[in-house]
Protein backbone atom coordinates (compact mmCIF):
# COMPACT_ATOMS: atom_id res chain seq x y z
CA UNK A 1 0.00 0.00 0.00
CA UNK A 2 1.37 2.92 -1.02
CA UNK A 3 -0.98 5.48 0.14
CA UNK A 4 0.31 7.30 3.62
CA UNK A 5 -2.14 8.16 6.82
CA UNK A 6 -1.12 11.55 6.27
CA UNK A 7 -2.29 11.75 2.54
CA UNK A 8 -5.17 9.91 3.19
CA UNK A 9 -6.35 12.33 5.99
CA UNK A 10 -5.38 14.94 3.59
CA UNK A 11 -7.30 14.34 0.49
CA UNK A 12 -10.53 13.25 3.00
CA UNK A 13 -10.26 17.32 4.50
CA UNK A 14 -10.37 18.15 1.05
CA UNK A 15 -13.21 16.14 -0.12
CA UNK A 16 -14.68 17.16 2.63
CA UNK A 17 -14.46 21.18 2.07
CA UNK A 18 -15.40 20.31 -1.24
CA UNK A 19 -18.60 18.87 -0.34
CA UNK A 20 -19.41 21.98 2.22
CA UNK A 21 -18.52 24.40 -1.07
CA UNK A 22 -21.60 22.78 -2.19
CA UNK A 23 -25.29 24.35 -1.14
CA UNK A 24 -27.48 20.65 -1.06
CA UNK A 25 -27.32 19.39 2.08
CA UNK A 26 -26.92 15.93 2.89
CA UNK A 27 -30.19 13.78 3.14
CA UNK A 28 -29.52 11.29 6.28
CA UNK A 29 -31.06 7.68 5.63
CA UNK A 30 -30.79 4.74 7.78
CA UNK A 31 -30.84 1.31 7.01
CA UNK A 32 -34.18 -0.15 7.33
CA UNK A 33 -35.09 -3.35 7.47
CA UNK A 34 -38.57 -2.98 7.24
CA UNK A 35 -38.47 -1.44 3.52
CA UNK A 36 -37.53 -5.58 2.50
CA UNK A 37 -39.75 -8.58 2.77
CA UNK A 38 -39.10 -10.95 5.57
CA UNK A 39 -37.76 -13.49 3.33
CA UNK A 40 -34.03 -12.64 2.99
CA UNK A 41 -33.99 -16.73 1.27
CA UNK A 42 -35.99 -14.80 -1.85
CA UNK A 43 -35.38 -11.60 -1.82
CA UNK A 44 -34.71 -10.70 -5.23
CA UNK A 45 -37.41 -12.60 -6.39
CA UNK A 46 -39.68 -11.41 -4.03
CA UNK A 47 -38.41 -7.94 -5.01
CA UNK A 48 -38.22 -8.46 -8.94
CA UNK A 49 -41.33 -5.65 -9.20
CA UNK A 50 -38.54 -3.43 -8.24
CA UNK A 51 -35.11 -4.82 -8.18
CA UNK A 52 -36.07 -6.37 -11.76
CA UNK A 53 -35.53 -3.35 -14.05
CA UNK A 54 -32.38 -2.52 -12.16
CA UNK A 55 -29.04 -2.92 -14.08
CA UNK A 56 -26.15 -4.99 -12.43
CA UNK A 57 -24.41 -1.31 -12.08
CA UNK A 58 -27.74 0.17 -10.55
CA UNK A 59 -28.08 -3.07 -7.70
CA UNK A 60 -26.10 -2.70 -4.41
CA UNK A 61 -25.22 -6.73 -3.20
CA UNK A 62 -24.90 -7.96 0.14
CA UNK A 63 -20.94 -9.54 0.07
CA UNK A 64 -18.92 -12.06 2.28
CA UNK A 65 -15.26 -11.84 2.51
CA UNK A 66 -13.52 -14.60 1.72
CA UNK A 67 -16.71 -16.84 1.70
CA UNK A 68 -15.34 -19.92 1.83
CA UNK A 69 -12.68 -19.90 4.95
CA UNK A 70 -16.14 -21.12 7.30
CA UNK A 71 -14.01 -24.11 8.54
CA UNK A 72 -10.09 -25.04 8.28
CA UNK A 73 -9.30 -28.01 5.65
CA UNK A 74 -5.46 -27.50 5.72
CA UNK A 75 -2.58 -25.28 5.75
CA UNK A 76 0.86 -24.61 6.56
CA UNK A 77 2.77 -24.05 10.10
CA UNK A 78 1.51 -21.26 12.16
CA UNK A 79 -1.72 -21.15 10.47
CA UNK A 80 -4.46 -21.33 13.18
CA UNK A 81 -8.13 -20.34 13.15
CA UNK A 82 -7.44 -17.13 14.69
CA UNK A 83 -5.38 -15.74 11.63
CA UNK A 84 -7.35 -17.71 9.15
CA UNK A 85 -11.44 -18.02 9.45
CA UNK A 86 -12.75 -14.78 8.07
CA UNK A 87 -16.53 -16.35 8.35
CA UNK A 88 -18.58 -18.69 10.55
CA UNK A 89 -21.43 -20.10 8.07
CA UNK A 90 -20.69 -21.93 5.02
CA UNK A 91 -21.68 -20.78 1.66
CA UNK A 92 -25.07 -22.46 1.97
CA UNK A 93 -25.96 -20.81 4.76
CA UNK A 94 -24.22 -17.34 3.52
CA UNK A 95 -26.71 -17.85 0.67
CA UNK A 96 -29.84 -18.60 3.02
CA UNK A 97 -29.12 -15.42 5.07
CA UNK A 98 -29.19 -13.18 1.46
CA UNK A 99 -25.15 -13.25 1.05
CA UNK A 100 -25.20 -12.68 -3.49
CA UNK A 101 -21.96 -11.56 -3.24
CA UNK A 102 -18.92 -14.01 -2.55
CA UNK A 103 -15.20 -13.05 -2.65
CA UNK A 104 -13.37 -16.51 -3.04
CA UNK A 105 -9.30 -17.04 -3.10
CA UNK A 106 -8.58 -20.05 -5.31
CA UNK A 107 -5.58 -21.85 -3.79
CA UNK A 108 -3.88 -25.28 -5.00
CA UNK A 109 -2.59 -27.33 -3.17
CA UNK A 110 -1.84 -30.70 -4.54
CA UNK A 111 -3.89 -31.65 -6.49
CA UNK A 112 -6.87 -29.85 -4.11
CA UNK A 113 -8.82 -26.36 -5.42
CA UNK A 114 -9.84 -24.42 -2.41
CA UNK A 115 -10.66 -21.34 -0.58
CA UNK A 116 -7.75 -20.01 0.77
CA UNK A 117 -6.43 -17.57 2.94
CA UNK A 118 -2.61 -17.16 2.40
CA UNK A 119 -0.39 -14.07 3.61
CA UNK A 120 3.57 -13.63 3.80
CA UNK A 121 4.99 -12.99 7.56
CA UNK A 122 7.52 -10.31 7.54
CA UNK A 123 10.64 -12.59 7.05
CA UNK A 124 8.90 -13.76 3.80
CA UNK A 125 7.61 -16.81 5.08
CA UNK A 126 3.88 -18.03 3.75
CA UNK A 127 1.44 -18.73 5.88
CA UNK A 128 -1.92 -19.84 5.33
CA UNK A 129 -4.92 -21.97 5.71
CA UNK A 130 -7.49 -23.74 3.26
CA UNK A 131 -11.50 -23.27 3.70
CA UNK A 132 -14.00 -25.28 1.73
CA UNK A 133 -12.88 -27.40 -1.98
CA UNK A 134 -14.18 -25.88 -4.89
CA UNK A 135 -16.15 -28.49 -5.11
CA UNK A 136 -17.84 -27.98 -1.85
CA UNK A 137 -18.45 -24.55 -3.22
CA UNK A 138 -20.22 -25.42 -6.41
CA UNK A 139 -22.32 -28.21 -4.86
CA UNK A 140 -23.51 -25.55 -1.65
CA UNK A 141 -24.33 -22.97 -4.73
CA UNK A 142 -26.06 -26.14 -7.23
CA UNK A 143 -27.96 -26.89 -3.60
CA UNK A 144 -28.76 -23.17 -3.12
CA UNK A 145 -30.28 -22.38 -6.61
CA UNK A 146 -32.33 -26.04 -7.04
CA UNK A 147 -35.04 -24.35 -5.36
CA UNK A 148 -34.31 -20.19 -5.45
CA UNK A 149 -34.11 -17.90 -8.28
CA UNK A 150 -31.36 -15.20 -7.26
CA UNK A 151 -28.69 -14.17 -8.57
CA UNK A 152 -25.05 -14.68 -7.35
CA UNK A 153 -22.01 -13.70 -8.20
CA UNK A 154 -18.64 -14.89 -7.00
CA UNK A 155 -15.59 -13.32 -7.31
CA UNK A 156 -12.19 -15.48 -8.39
CA UNK A 157 -8.96 -13.26 -7.24
CA UNK A 158 -5.68 -13.75 -5.50
CA UNK A 159 -4.90 -17.07 -6.57
CA UNK A 160 -2.30 -18.65 -4.52
CA UNK A 161 -0.30 -21.98 -5.65
CA UNK A 162 0.71 -23.93 -2.22
CA UNK A 163 3.93 -25.35 -4.04
CA UNK A 164 4.97 -22.48 -6.20
CA UNK A 165 4.15 -19.52 -3.95
CA UNK A 166 2.86 -17.69 -7.44
CA UNK A 167 -0.45 -16.88 -8.34
CA UNK A 168 -1.90 -19.58 -10.61
CA UNK A 169 -0.64 -20.26 -14.33
CA UNK A 170 -3.14 -20.63 -17.34
CA UNK A 171 -2.53 -24.34 -16.34
CA UNK A 172 -3.86 -23.89 -12.89
CA UNK A 173 -6.42 -21.69 -13.58
CA UNK A 174 -8.16 -23.83 -16.40
CA UNK A 175 -8.60 -26.92 -13.89
CA UNK A 176 -10.21 -24.27 -11.60
CA UNK A 177 -12.19 -23.18 -14.30
CA UNK A 178 -13.12 -27.02 -15.32
CA UNK A 179 -14.57 -27.29 -11.80
CA UNK A 180 -16.52 -24.26 -11.29
CA UNK A 181 -18.40 -24.79 -14.73
CA UNK A 182 -19.74 -27.37 -12.96
CA UNK A 183 -22.44 -24.59 -11.75
CA UNK A 184 -25.67 -25.04 -12.68
CA UNK A 185 -27.72 -21.92 -13.91
CA UNK A 186 -24.73 -20.15 -14.88
CA UNK A 187 -25.45 -16.85 -17.20
CA UNK A 188 -24.15 -16.97 -20.59
CA UNK A 189 -23.94 -13.74 -22.25
CA UNK A 190 -22.06 -10.85 -23.95
CA UNK A 191 -19.15 -9.83 -22.12
CA UNK A 192 -18.96 -6.03 -22.69
CA UNK A 193 -22.22 -4.89 -21.96
CA UNK A 194 -22.54 -6.89 -18.33
CA UNK A 195 -22.98 -4.12 -16.43
CA UNK A 196 -25.66 -2.98 -18.66
CA UNK A 197 -28.27 -6.29 -17.74
CA UNK A 198 -31.02 -5.98 -15.83
CA UNK A 199 -31.51 -8.06 -12.43
CA UNK A 200 -34.81 -9.33 -14.76
CA UNK A 201 -32.85 -10.35 -17.43
CA UNK A 202 -30.52 -12.00 -15.76
CA UNK A 203 -32.87 -14.35 -13.74
CA UNK A 204 -35.75 -14.42 -16.50
CA UNK A 205 -37.85 -12.08 -14.04
CA UNK A 206 -37.19 -14.41 -10.67
CA UNK A 207 -38.10 -17.78 -12.88
CA UNK A 208 -33.98 -19.16 -12.74
CA UNK A 209 -31.35 -18.47 -10.54
CA UNK A 210 -28.14 -16.50 -12.66
CA UNK A 211 -24.41 -17.25 -11.20
CA UNK A 212 -21.63 -15.47 -12.55
CA UNK A 213 -18.06 -16.20 -11.95
CA UNK A 214 -15.70 -13.15 -12.12
CA UNK A 215 -11.99 -13.74 -12.64
CA UNK A 216 -9.30 -11.17 -11.55
CA UNK A 217 -5.95 -12.68 -12.98
CA UNK A 218 -3.26 -11.28 -14.99
CA UNK A 219 -2.02 -12.92 -18.01
CA UNK A 220 -4.73 -15.44 -18.28
CA UNK A 221 -7.50 -15.98 -20.70
CA UNK A 222 -11.18 -17.61 -20.39
CA UNK A 223 -11.05 -19.61 -22.82
CA UNK A 224 -14.44 -21.57 -23.84
CA UNK A 225 -15.62 -20.16 -20.46
CA UNK A 226 -15.55 -16.35 -21.38
CA UNK A 227 -19.34 -15.30 -21.02
CA UNK A 228 -20.30 -18.69 -20.40
CA UNK A 229 -20.70 -17.96 -16.64
CA UNK A 230 -17.38 -17.23 -16.35
CA UNK A 231 -16.40 -13.07 -16.73
CA UNK A 232 -13.18 -11.33 -16.14
CA UNK A 233 -12.86 -8.02 -13.83
CA UNK A 234 -11.85 -6.27 -16.97
CA UNK A 235 -15.34 -7.20 -18.87
CA UNK A 236 -17.19 -6.38 -15.33
CA UNK A 237 -15.44 -3.19 -14.63
CA UNK A 238 -14.66 -5.06 -11.42
CA UNK A 239 -13.02 -2.32 -8.48
CA UNK A 240 -11.88 -4.08 -5.68
CA UNK A 241 -9.26 -2.72 -3.82
CA UNK A 242 -8.79 -3.22 0.31
CA UNK A 243 -6.54 -1.18 2.03
CA UNK A 244 -4.00 -3.38 4.69
CA UNK A 245 -4.96 -1.11 8.05
CA UNK A 246 -6.40 -2.86 11.24
CA UNK A 247 -7.99 0.61 12.27
CA UNK A 248 -12.29 0.79 11.15
CA UNK A 249 -11.60 5.17 10.53
CA UNK A 250 -8.82 4.60 8.10
CA UNK A 251 -10.61 1.72 6.30
CA UNK A 252 -13.40 3.70 6.25
CA UNK A 253 -11.54 6.94 4.91
CA UNK A 254 -9.94 4.55 2.28
CA UNK A 255 -12.83 3.05 0.74
CA UNK A 256 -14.67 5.78 0.61
CA UNK A 257 -12.65 8.14 -0.92
CA UNK A 258 -12.11 5.16 -3.66
CA UNK A 259 -15.72 5.18 -3.96
CA UNK A 260 -16.27 8.61 -4.45
CA UNK A 261 -13.38 8.48 -7.45
CA UNK A 262 -14.45 5.22 -9.02
CA UNK A 263 -17.85 4.37 -8.54
CA UNK A 264 -19.17 5.80 -11.22
CA UNK A 265 -17.67 3.81 -13.59
CA UNK A 266 -17.14 0.29 -12.11
CA UNK A 267 -18.92 -2.57 -10.22
CA UNK A 268 -17.86 -1.15 -6.89
CA UNK A 269 -16.90 -3.31 -3.90
CA UNK A 270 -16.81 -1.46 -0.61
CA UNK A 271 -14.87 -3.66 2.04
CA UNK A 272 -15.97 -2.93 5.14
CA UNK A 273 -12.69 -5.14 6.29
CA UNK A 274 -9.83 -4.54 8.62
CA UNK A 275 -7.00 -6.68 8.16
CA UNK A 276 -4.77 -8.58 11.03
CA UNK A 277 -1.34 -7.00 11.33
CA UNK A 278 1.46 -8.98 11.56
CA UNK A 279 1.86 -9.32 15.21
CA UNK A 280 -1.75 -10.17 15.26
CA UNK A 281 -1.22 -12.80 12.70
CA UNK A 282 1.55 -14.26 14.92
CA UNK A 283 0.30 -13.73 18.36
CA UNK A 284 -3.67 -13.95 17.79
CA UNK A 285 -5.36 -14.97 20.00
CA UNK A 286 -4.09 -13.10 22.52
CA UNK A 287 -3.94 -9.89 20.40
CA UNK A 288 -6.90 -9.40 18.01
CA UNK A 289 -8.27 -12.55 15.55
CA UNK A 290 -9.49 -11.63 12.32
CA UNK A 291 -13.19 -12.36 14.10
CA UNK A 292 -12.35 -10.19 17.14
CA UNK A 293 -11.63 -7.51 14.69
CA UNK A 294 -14.97 -7.98 12.53
CA UNK A 295 -16.96 -8.29 15.76
CA UNK A 296 -15.79 -4.55 17.00
CA UNK A 297 -15.64 -3.21 13.48
CA UNK A 298 -19.19 -4.69 12.01
CA UNK A 299 -21.23 -2.38 13.89
CA UNK A 300 -20.56 0.89 12.33
CA UNK A 301 -21.11 -0.50 8.69
CA UNK A 302 -24.28 2.19 8.48
CA UNK A 303 -22.22 4.58 8.52
CA UNK A 304 -21.41 3.65 5.12
CA UNK A 305 -24.88 5.08 4.31
CA UNK A 306 -23.73 8.94 5.19
CA UNK A 307 -21.38 8.26 2.30
CA UNK A 308 -23.55 6.96 -0.49
CA UNK A 309 -25.66 9.60 -3.25
CA UNK A 310 -27.84 8.88 -5.92
CA UNK A 311 -24.70 8.26 -8.09
CA UNK A 312 -21.90 6.99 -6.35
CA UNK A 313 -23.05 4.11 -4.03
CA UNK A 314 -21.37 0.22 -3.78
CA UNK A 315 -22.88 -2.47 -5.94
CA UNK A 316 -21.26 -4.74 -3.52
CA UNK A 317 -20.72 -4.19 0.43
CA UNK A 318 -18.25 -7.14 1.81
CA UNK A 319 -17.40 -7.97 5.38
CA UNK A 320 -15.80 -10.74 7.66
CA UNK A 321 -17.94 -12.85 9.84
CA UNK A 322 -21.52 -11.65 8.35
CA UNK A 323 -23.48 -13.64 10.97
CA UNK A 324 -26.45 -10.99 11.46
CA UNK A 325 -28.22 -8.83 9.16
CA UNK A 326 -26.45 -5.86 8.89
CA UNK A 327 -24.53 -6.12 5.87
CA UNK A 328 -28.38 -7.43 3.99
CA UNK A 329 -30.17 -4.60 5.47
CA UNK A 330 -27.18 -2.07 4.68
CA UNK A 331 -27.37 -3.02 0.92
CA UNK A 332 -31.07 -3.27 1.06
CA UNK A 333 -31.51 0.33 2.10
CA UNK A 334 -29.54 1.74 -0.46
CA UNK A 335 -31.35 -0.33 -2.81
CA UNK A 336 -34.91 1.11 -1.84
CA UNK A 337 -34.16 4.31 -0.60
CA UNK A 338 -31.11 5.38 -3.10
CA UNK A 339 -31.73 3.98 -6.27
CA UNK A 340 -35.82 4.48 -6.66
CA UNK A 341 -35.41 8.34 -6.06
CA UNK A 342 -33.00 9.36 -8.87
CA UNK A 343 -34.66 12.36 -9.48
CA UNK A 344 -33.51 14.07 -6.36
CA UNK A 345 -29.53 14.58 -6.35
CA UNK A 346 -27.80 14.13 -3.62
CA UNK A 347 -24.34 14.77 -2.16
CA UNK A 348 -22.39 12.32 0.22
CA UNK A 349 -19.47 13.23 2.98
CA UNK A 350 -17.01 12.30 5.21
CA UNK A 351 -18.56 12.75 8.62
CA UNK A 352 -16.88 14.92 10.61
CA UNK A 353 -15.89 12.11 13.33
CA UNK A 354 -13.82 10.60 10.39
CA UNK A 355 -11.38 13.23 10.65
CA UNK A 356 -9.87 12.31 13.86
CA UNK A 357 -6.38 11.03 13.45
CA UNK A 358 -6.24 8.11 15.53
CA UNK A 359 -8.19 5.93 13.33
CA UNK A 360 -10.52 4.42 15.69
C1 LIG B 1 -24.42 0.93 -20.65
O1 LIG B 1 -25.39 1.79 -21.22
C2 LIG B 1 -25.00 3.16 -21.20
C3 LIG B 1 -26.18 4.01 -21.65
O2 LIG B 1 -27.00 3.32 -22.55
C4 LIG B 1 -23.78 3.32 -22.08
O3 LIG B 1 -23.38 4.66 -22.09
C5 LIG B 1 -22.67 2.45 -21.54
O4 LIG B 1 -21.54 2.52 -22.37
C6 LIG B 1 -23.10 1.02 -21.38
N1 LIG B 1 -22.07 0.31 -20.64
C7 LIG B 1 -21.78 -0.95 -20.85
C8 LIG B 1 -20.69 -1.52 -20.00
O5 LIG B 1 -22.35 -1.64 -21.66
C1 LIG C 1 -41.78 -15.90 -15.18
O1 LIG C 1 -41.87 -15.81 -16.56
C2 LIG C 1 -43.14 -15.46 -17.05
C3 LIG C 1 -43.08 -15.49 -18.56
O2 LIG C 1 -41.96 -14.81 -19.03
C4 LIG C 1 -43.51 -14.09 -16.54
O3 LIG C 1 -44.81 -13.74 -16.95
C5 LIG C 1 -43.44 -14.07 -15.05
O4 LIG C 1 -43.66 -12.78 -14.59
C6 LIG C 1 -42.07 -14.55 -14.61
N1 LIG C 1 -41.88 -14.48 -13.20
C7 LIG C 1 -42.43 -15.25 -12.29
C8 LIG C 1 -42.01 -15.01 -10.87
O5 LIG C 1 -43.22 -16.15 -12.56
C1 LIG D 1 -7.93 -7.56 -12.94
O1 LIG D 1 -7.22 -8.31 -11.98
C2 LIG D 1 -5.81 -8.34 -12.17
C3 LIG D 1 -5.24 -9.27 -11.14
O2 LIG D 1 -5.61 -8.89 -9.85
C4 LIG D 1 -5.25 -6.95 -12.09
O3 LIG D 1 -3.88 -6.99 -12.35
C5 LIG D 1 -5.95 -6.06 -13.11
O4 LIG D 1 -5.51 -4.75 -12.95
C6 LIG D 1 -7.44 -6.14 -12.94
N1 LIG D 1 -8.06 -5.44 -14.06
C7 LIG D 1 -9.00 -4.53 -13.91
C8 LIG D 1 -9.51 -3.90 -15.15
O5 LIG D 1 -9.43 -4.22 -12.81
C1 LIG E 1 1.72 -10.01 -18.07
O1 LIG E 1 2.31 -9.97 -19.37
C2 LIG E 1 3.04 -8.80 -19.62
C3 LIG E 1 3.47 -8.81 -21.07
O2 LIG E 1 3.89 -10.09 -21.45
C4 LIG E 1 4.22 -8.73 -18.64
O3 LIG E 1 4.95 -7.56 -18.86
C5 LIG E 1 3.69 -8.75 -17.22
O4 LIG E 1 4.75 -8.79 -16.31
C6 LIG E 1 2.80 -9.95 -16.99
N1 LIG E 1 2.17 -9.84 -15.67
C7 LIG E 1 2.13 -10.85 -14.80
C8 LIG E 1 1.52 -10.55 -13.47
O5 LIG E 1 2.56 -11.95 -15.03
C1 LIG F 1 -19.54 17.82 6.61
C2 LIG F 1 -20.91 17.29 6.51
O1 LIG F 1 -21.68 17.68 5.65
N1 LIG F 1 -21.25 16.35 7.41
C3 LIG F 1 -22.54 15.68 7.43
C4 LIG F 1 -22.41 14.31 6.79
O2 LIG F 1 -23.59 13.56 6.95
C5 LIG F 1 -23.97 13.35 8.29
C6 LIG F 1 -25.17 12.46 8.30
O3 LIG F 1 -26.04 12.79 7.27
C7 LIG F 1 -24.25 14.71 8.97
O4 LIG F 1 -24.60 14.49 10.31
C8 LIG F 1 -23.01 15.55 8.87
O5 LIG F 1 -23.27 16.84 9.39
Amino acid sequence: MVTTWASLLWLGTIHVLLLRSNTEKAEKVEPNPNAVQHDWENWMKTGMGWLGKLKLKQICLPGANEAGMSAKTGGTAKQKNCNTLCQSKNILKQLKTGIRYLDLRPVVSGSDYKAGHYQQDPEGQWIGGDGQTFESIVKQINDFTKDHNELIIASLSKSHSVSSNKPFDQGEWDKLFDIVSKTTNLYEGPENTLLNVTLGDLTNKGNKSAVLYIVSAANITLGSYAGKGLFTNKSMHLYDNVINTDKMNFMFVDQALKMYKNAKDSFFVFSWIVTQQPRQVAECPKLRSIKSLAKKTNPHMKDIMHEVTSEIYPNVITANYVENSQVREIAMAINSHWLLDRNVPKKGNLTEKRKNKKGE
